[in-house]
């Protein structure tokens, strides 16, 4: 009957295991191929202003404006032990855990769950006086990358960049949507252990790649914005790192 045909379109859908036959996936495509690159070819030729350091983390800036608008686009590297690059992109793509480290949060939720690899994300932020409110629409996509230097075990990347849903519009009184593309890369490198001995968590390193553009998506005054990444940037990478070796811990390393 016409019950089970529809009951059979939705299951076929559920068990297509990737996003590959979403609207979205020629983008997700697209852009998570460039945030590759983008992210592996370092600070390139372009001049990169250093703003932030602290140990192994480095964070640098290029001050741009589009229509008067800050879009300063960040790079940031920095080298943790003791964690895979899948544990990394595990805790920075799922949900689950996002209240625990992202401290510019109101609220947060999962508007489509596209597959295993791919959510598409609502998230209020916190407000900044004197600006308006922003809040943003993002798919999110997390996939391994094969290893393209010697030395280095795997690759893991999250991609986050900003999208639309009929469903979500943006409100633009009370609250500003803005834009994001951002980009999270991990590699794992491996220490060979004693003779005889099996891989711990001493014979980790993860070298951490982290890249952003917001476009804040209408009026904020730059100098208060520019003060906030300062400010937010360095904040995150060190909370979320410290939080990531936090739960790994005493957990099997989850290559
Ligand atoms: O990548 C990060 N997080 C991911 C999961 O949440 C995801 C989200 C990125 C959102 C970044 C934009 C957040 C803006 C929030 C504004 C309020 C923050 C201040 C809170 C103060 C208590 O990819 C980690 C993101 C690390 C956050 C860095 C902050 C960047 C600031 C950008 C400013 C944007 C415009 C703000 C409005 C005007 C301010 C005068």
């Amino acid at each position: 009957n016409s019950n089970n045909n529809v009951t059979h379109v939705v299951n076929d859908e559920k068990t297509a295991s990737s996003a590959e036959y979403h609207r979205l996936w020629p983008e997700i495509e697209r852009v998570t191929k460039e945030q590759i690159k983008y992210a592996q070819m370092g600070l390139g030729n372009d001049a990169w202003h250093l703003f932030a350091e602290e140990g192994e983390m480095k964070m640098y800036r290029r001050e741009e404006e589009v229509n008067g608008l800050v879009v300063d686009p960040l790079k940031a590297c920095h080298v943790v032990k003791g964690v895979t690059a899948h544990e990394m992109c595990h805790y920075f793509f799922s949900p689950q855990y996002r209240y625990d480290w992202e401290t510019t949060l109101e609220h947060m939720t999962v508007v489509e769950n596209i597959s295993d690899d791919t959510l598409i994300f609502l998230q209020l932020h916190k407000r900044i006086w004197p600006a308006t409110q922003r809040d943003a629409l993002f798919w999110s996509h997390i996939r391994q990358v094969p290893p393209n230097e010697p030395g280095v075990r795997d690759i893991w990347i999250v991609v986050n960049n900003s999208t639309e849903l009929p469903k979500h519009p943006p409100d633009n009184k009370k609250c500003i949507r803005l834009f994001l593309t951002v980009c999270l890369l991990c590699q794992t490198i491996v220490s060979s252990p004693k003779e005889g001995a099996s891989i711990t968590r001493d014979n980790l390193t993860c070298k951490i790649t982290y890249c952003s553009v917001v476009n804040p998506g209408g009026w904020a005054p730059a100098s208060v914005l520019r003060a906030v990444y300062k400010r937010e940037y360095p904040k995150f990478l060190k909370r979320f790192t410290a939080y990531v070796i936090d739960q790994c811990k005493n957990k099997p390393i989850m290559f």
